[in-house]
C-alpha cells in the first residue's frame, strides 16, 4: 500500500489548507476527499465569508486572526486569486450586546484599530443602514470578507504544486493504528502514513465519535435579495460588512454587492440553524424562510429584502461552547490530529489552522496559542485535565 508522511482527510476549507501547509514542508501527503473540488456539500461555499479582528467571541482567537491575515494576503499573491477584500465591518447592537461589548473588548485588549459609531452616526455614514436608537456599532476598517471557494482552490492548487497527492471522491471507511503511524482504507485502496490529520467539517460526529464531543450539526440558510433601488449603495467600495444583533439576542450578518449589480445582497442568520445531518440535511429552502429572513432585515436594512433572488444551505458543525477543537487527538496523541468544531466562525482562519495542523502533526507541538481548543474540557470520554 502506498506510504506517506501525512494522510489529510477531508479537503475542505481546514484540510485544503493543511495540505498546502504540510507539502510546503517537504512532508508527502495524501488528501482524501469524499466529494470533488471545492464542491456545495459541506461548509466551504457560498461565496462569501466574512473576516474580522475585534472578536467578539474571545480575545484569545485575536493573535490567530493576525497571522491568517498575514497568511491570506500570501495566498493571494503566491496564486494570483481574489480571495480577501477589506472593506470595513460594523458589528452592532446595544451596547451591552455580545456583539458590540464582546467586540470592544477584543479591540481594547489587542489594541486593534476601531471606532463606536452612534446610531445617528451609522446612519449618516451608511445610510443602508437603520438602527433603532439605543444601538451602536464598533466600527473596523480591517474587516471585510474572503471569497471560500477561491481559498481552497488556491490551497489545493499549492498544495498540488508541491506535490501533494489529492484524491477527489474517495471517501474514507475507516483508519486504524498501524505500526508508529496509521492506516487508511478507501474503496480504492489502502494507504499508510507515519500522520493523520482529521478535518472532518460536518461529518466529525461520524469520523471522530471517539473524541467524546458531543458535537451538534447545523443546517444553515444564505440568502441573497435584491435591494430596492439596487445595488449602487451596497457596493463594497463604500459599503461594510455587518453583524447584528437585535434586543433578543438574534444575530444576523450581510454582506455589500460583492458580485456585481445583478447578484444582490447575501444576508443569513448567524445562529438560527436546525439540527441535520449531512446525508439528510434538507436543501430546500421554504418561503417561510425567506418571508422571516426578509422581514428581519428589513428593521435594519429597509431596502432589503427587495426581490428575493435565491439561496442556498450549508453547515455548522458547533461545539456546546462554540469553541474550535484543534488538538492532537486524545486516544492517539503520537500519530493523529485533528480540527473540527468550527460553530459557524471558522473559515476567517483557515490559513492559520492550517499552519497549526502542519505544526502539530510534524513537529507535536505548536507555538500558536490553540489552549482554547482543548478537547479535554468538552470530551464525555477524556477527562479534562487528563493528558496523555
Ligand atoms: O464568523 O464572522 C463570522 C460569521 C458571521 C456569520 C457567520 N459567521
Amino acid at each position: 500500500s502506498p506510504t506517506y508522511d501525512v494522510i489529510v482527510i477531508g479537503l475542505g476549507g481546514m484540510g485544503s489548507a493543511a495540505a498546502h501547509h504540510l507539502s510546503a514542508r517537504g512532508a508527502r501527503v495524501l488528501g482524501l476527499e469524499r466529494y470533488g473540488p471545492v464542491h456545495r456539500r459541506g461548509s466551504s461555499h457560498g461565496g462569501s465569508r466574512i473576516t474580522r479582528q475585534s472578536y467578539f467571541e474571545d480575545p484569545a482567537y485575536v493573535p490567530l486572526l493576525l497571522r491568517a491575515y498575514e497568511l491570506y494576503e500570501t495566498l493571494e499573491r503566491d496564486t494570483g486569486r481574489d480571495i480577501a477584500t477589506l472593506c470595513g465591518g460594523l458589528m452592532a447592537g446595544r451596547p451591552d450586546s455580545r456583539t458590540v461589548a464582546g467586540s470592544l473588548l477584543s479591540a481594547r485588549t489587542w489594541d486593534l484599530p476601531h471606532e463606536i459609531l452612534d446610531a445617528k452616526e451609522i446612519r449618516r455614514r451608511f445610510p443602508t443602514l437603520t438602527p433603532e436608537d439605543d444601538e451602536v456599532a464598533l466600527h473596523e476598517t480591517r474587516a471585510g470578507f474572503l471569497r471560500p471557494e477561491n481559498t481552497v482552490a488556491a490551497h489545493l492548487q499549492l498544495a498540488t504544486r508541491a506535490g501533494a497527492d489529492l484524491h477527489f471522491e474517495e471517501p474514507l471507511l475507516r483508519w486504524e493504528p498501524y505500526r508508529d503511524g496509521v492506516r487508511v482504507h478507501t474503496a480504492e485502496d489502502t494507504y499508510t502514513a507515519g500522520q493523520l490529520v482529521v478535518c472532518p467539517g460536518a461529518w466529525a460526529p461520524r469520523l471522530l465519535a471517539d473524541l467524546g464531543v458531543p458535537f451538534g450539526i447545523e443546517r444553515q440558510v444564505m440568502y441573497w435579495f435584491q435591494p430596492d433601488g439596487g445595488t449602487g449603495p451596497f457596493r463594497p467600495d463604500n459599503h461594510p460588512i455587518w453583524i447584528w444583533e437585535t434586543a433578543d439576542g438574534v444575530q444576523s450578518y450581510g454582506f455589500p454587492a460583492l458580485d456585481g449589480p445583478d447578484q444582490g445582497v447575501k444576508v443569513a442568520f448567524f445562529r438560527k440553524g436546525t439540527v441535520c445531518t449531512p446525508d439528510t440535511i434538507e436543501r430546500t429552502v421554504h418561503e417561510h424562510e425567506v418571508a422571516a429572513m426578509g422581514s428581519h432585515v428589513a428593521r435594519h436594512a429597509p431596502a432589503l429584502p427587495g426581490r428575493f433572488l435565491k439561496a442556498a444551505t450549508c453547515m455548522y458543525s458547533n461545539t456546546p461552547d462554540e469553541h474550535f477543537v484543534i488538538a492532537r487527538h486524545p486516544a492517539h496523541p503520537a500519530s493523529v490530529t485533528v480540527a473540527c468544531g468550527f460553530s459557524g466562525h471558522g473559515f476567517k482562519f483557515v490559513p492559520v489552522v492550517g499552519e497549526i495542523l502542519a505544526d502539530l502533526a510534524l513537529t507535536g507541538t505548536t507555538a500558536h496559542p490553540i489552549e482554547l481548543f482543548d478537547p479535554h474540557r468538552l470530551s464525555t470520554i477524556h477527562a479534562p485535565g487528563v493528558r496523555p
